[in-house]
């Protein structure tokens, strides 16, 4: 590495030698006045609440949640109110970051070093094994911009095939479920629906800790909205439902067919609906009269009384949303139960009216945005890679030569993963995700990762699990540090801006990927994403014709002034007119070329690990507070969050399975898969049921325990199922 020892000029050198604009990008923008107040979307979960960070002096000193704004109505959870502090946090990455050789320890070297290291290593790998041995791993937290000028560059200027992002670990079922079903990836609904139902009902999904804003919105219901919560644990949000149902964990395919069995039984189906705007219900009805009652109760652990009774609040509601999120999605048979639940929408014709839908919760703040836009396994702007007319729609917007992309979709993140152990995949970048604490058997992963040739992590913080493995560490800027556009759940476009420079060298994603263009010799290919702005005007265009056409919004200023713009708005929309929230299919046709929906549906199937003598319960995983986030590299920066949480590692287990193991309430025990285990301690509490634990996956131990299994259709990983044991510690162990 002869390279490294060569002393080098400064940062602004290199960055001067770029195109117009990049140079910019490390600075604050001239357009902030000293002492303003500006708006902007929360960086961390899918909600998209707005916050009003107040400017002193140039820098941002606090924020405070925007009050006249469509989504939060003035409030915010704990990570919103504490979005500043893990922005300067000691363990930022500050300068690029460089490992000498393997074992040895990362060393600071300058961007231009870095960025000849990480063009030496990507085109190592490709020469010694071809373009596909080089793959990308990114994220569903950076803006589209970002987003899709990564997928750009890795795919269109740098010959790489396979690029997937975290969203694989959360959307990819809700993804599969609503193409299938509905033609597109299109969640209908907006979060007025929260307060216009008379039944809401949340399927596998933590609305108080997950997501509190949207559960504050469900609080403002005027209507006494039956509050039905479906989830084995008998969690926050159950507590503060009507109703809640603990079935048997993956028992929900069986649930809901059952459910459906009844409607049927009892005439409780919108005919009118069926026939004029789906196709298939009729084989649906005689595939669930195979599901009565009994069968189901049986199937669900819960009484046949209990699935009555669900099923008939639903039939008795006006209006109908249902919900879900993780429980569903990281499932075996997560698209078949996302589209269990979508069917019942089609069926009661719940669908297109306040207060209805078949609704999938997003998670990260541009989840959304990622499924549209990020160029990973669809082809730019929700085309796709295997169709011609796509290929040369992209092109011609992005003005390259049609060759240059990929006529195949490329591999799932477990592909990769795959690809890895079998030596396909020989060098990875990484870029805003913590696989080695976030994927399913993660010390499978990081074991993985050691074997690559060269590993490449982007990341604001350098002392993440996988920027400790890696051999190039990239220093990004955060939110709050740079320009963009985030999707949140509702499909509402929203602005980030920079408001103080990202620490030391890190620089915005946006222009280390610009840099890493120039370098490779490709950004005459990337015209059309010269800054974040020019960028957003790509995405436009790309959107045109498309379900999510975005074409009508003018630019950033708009989408400010409007706080945020709900997609569809083609051009031609008069934005102003708009109304603050808007859901899809008001006139019932569908996204596929007949405008119908269908009714997708498959018999159960088992689970890919079965508890037994030597692992007698089922592992949950989630989320355990609304202080923490994922691998915790932001929210444990911050000592307010940090007070916040649960101060101990906690395995949650029924007070029986307890009292029959000996374990104590506090008492220190071990959690045990066949792949890992971890040391937690015993919180005894009726929330969960016998037979089940449940540990936060904030934990960096968690993922060890996890069971690699992935839905057949989508490729989402199964986190919510593994067998595992329970045990006091015998010493021995780590
Ligand atoms: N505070 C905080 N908020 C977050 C995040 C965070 O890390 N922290 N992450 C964000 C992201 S990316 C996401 S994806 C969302 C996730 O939001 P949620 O999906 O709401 O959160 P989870 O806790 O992962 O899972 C929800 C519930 O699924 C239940 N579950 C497990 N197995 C089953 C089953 O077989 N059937 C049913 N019906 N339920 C089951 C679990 O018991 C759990 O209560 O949260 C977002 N919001
Ligand atoms: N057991 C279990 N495991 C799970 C889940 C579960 O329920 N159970 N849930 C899964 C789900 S739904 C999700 S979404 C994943 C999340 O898993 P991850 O994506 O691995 O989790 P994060 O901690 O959000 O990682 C984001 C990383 O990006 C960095 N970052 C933040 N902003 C930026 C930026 O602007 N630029 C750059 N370059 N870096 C940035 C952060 O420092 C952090 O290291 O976890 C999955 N893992
Ligand atoms: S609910 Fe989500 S978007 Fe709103 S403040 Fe909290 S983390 Fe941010
Ligand atoms: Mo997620």
């Amino acid at each position: 590495m002869g390279w490294l020892r060569r002393t080098d000029g400064p940062l602004t050198r290199e960055l001067a030698r770029t195109p117009a604009g990049v140079g910019e990008l490390g600075q604050v923008p001239a357009r902030l006045a000293p002492e303003a107040t500006t708006r902007m979307v929360c960086g961390y979960c899918s909600t998209g609440c707005s916050l009003d960070v107040h400017m002193q002096a140039g820098a941002p000193v606090n924020l405070t949640p925007t009050v006249d704004h469509a989504v939060n109505l003035g409030m915010a959870c704990p990570k919103g109110w504490e979005a500043l502090t893990p922005l300067s946090a000691h363990d930022r990455a500050t300068t690029p970051l460089w490992r000498p050789r393997r074992g040895a320890a990362l060393e600071p070297v300058s961007w231009s070093q870095a960025l000849e290291g990480f063009v030496d290593g990507v085109h190592g790998v490709q020469q010694r094994h071809g373009a596909e041995a080089m793959a990308f791993l990114s994220t569903g937290q950076i803006p589209c911009e970002e987003m899709a000028l990564l997928g750009a560059l890795a795919k269109f200027g740098m010959g790489m095939v396979h690029g997937d992002g975290n969203t694989r670990q959360c959307m990819a079922t809700a993804v599969t479920a609503y193409k299938e079903a509905f033609g597109f990836d299109a969640p209908p609904y907006t979060y007025a629906d929260f307060e216009q139902s008379d039944v809401i009902v949340l399927v596998g999904s933590n609305l108080a800790i997950a997501h509190p804003i949207m559960w504050q919105r469900v609080a403002r219901n005027p209507h006494d909205p039956e509050i039905v919560v479906v989830d084995p644990r008998r969690t926050e949000t159950a507590m503060g439902a009507t109703q809640h149902y603990a079935l048997a964990p993956k028992s929900d395919l069986a649930l809901w067919y059952g459910v459906a069995n009844r409607l049927i039984a009892w005439d409780a189906i919108d005919r009118d609906f069926v026939d004029a705007h789906t196709r298939g219900f009729d084989a649906f009805a005689s595939f669930v009269a195979d599901y009565p009652p009994e069968h189901v109760a049986q199937r669900t652990g819960l009484a046949r009384a209990d699935v009555e009774r669900l099923a008939a609040t639903i039939a008795g509601g006006e209006r109908v949303s249902l919900w879900w999120t993780m429980g569903v999605n990281q499932s075996h048979e997560g698209v078949r139960t996302a589209q269990a639940l979508i069917n019942l929408a089609l069926m009661t014709g719940n669908i297109g009216r306040p207060g209805t839908g078949a609704n999938s919760i997003t998670g990260q703040c541009n989840a959304m945005g990622s499924r549209l836009f990020a160029n990973t396994t669809n082809l730019l702007g929700g085309h796709d890679f295997t169709d011609p007319a796509s290929r040369a729609k992209v092109a011609g917007v992005l003005g390259i030569d049609e060759r240059s992309i990929p006529q195949r979709s490329g591999w799932a993140y477990d592909q990769i993963v795959e690809g890895i152990a079998s030596g396909h995949i020989r060098g990875l970048w990484v870029i805003a995700t913590n696989g080695a604490h976030s994927w399913i058997n993660s010390t499978e992963y990081a074991d993985l990762l050691e074997r690559l040739d060269f590993l490449v992590v982007q990341d604001m913080y350098a002392t993440t699990e996988t920027a400790q493995r890696a051999d190039l560490v990239l220093p990004a800027a955060g939110w709050g540090e740079k320009d963009g556009t985030f999707i949140n759940s509702e499909r509402r476009l929203g602005v980030i801006k920079q408001l103080a420079p990202a620490p030391g060298q890190a620089l915005a994603d946006f222009a280390i990927f610009k840099l890493i263009a120039y370098r490779w010799g490709c950004h005459e290919l990337l015209a059309a994403f010269d800054s974040p702005e020019a960028t957003f005007a790509t995405l436009k265009a790309l959107s045109r014709g498309q379900p999510c056409d975005i074409s009508g919004i003018a630019g950033y200023e708009e989408l400010d002034a409007a706080g945020g713009i709900q997609w569809p708005a083609p051009a031609g929309t008069d934005v102003g007119a708009l109304a603050a929230e808007r859901r899809l299919f008001a006139d019932g046709r569908f996204f596929h070329a007949d405008g119908r929906a269908r009714f997708c549906f498959e018999a159960p199937t088992p689970v890919a690990e079965p508890t037994d003598e030597g692992y007698p319960f089922v592992l949950l995983t989630g989320r355990g507070s609304s202080s923490q986030w994922h691998t915790q590299t932001r929210t444990a920066k911050s000592p307010v969050l940090r007070q916040l949480a649960p101060a101990d590692r906690c395995v949650e287990i029924a007070p029986a399975d307890a009292a029959q193991l000996g374990i104590a309430a506090g008492r220190e025990v071990v959690v045990e898969s066949r792949r890992g285990s971890m040391r937690a301690r015993a919180f005894v509490t009726p929330t969960v049921s016998r037979g089940q634990v449940f540990v936060a996956m904030h934990d960096p131990e968690t993922n060890r325990l996890t069971n690699p299994s992935v839905d057949p259709y989508s490729r989402q990983p199964a986190y919510k199922h593994a067998a595992v044991a329970v045990r006091l510690p015998t010493g021995g162990e780590r």
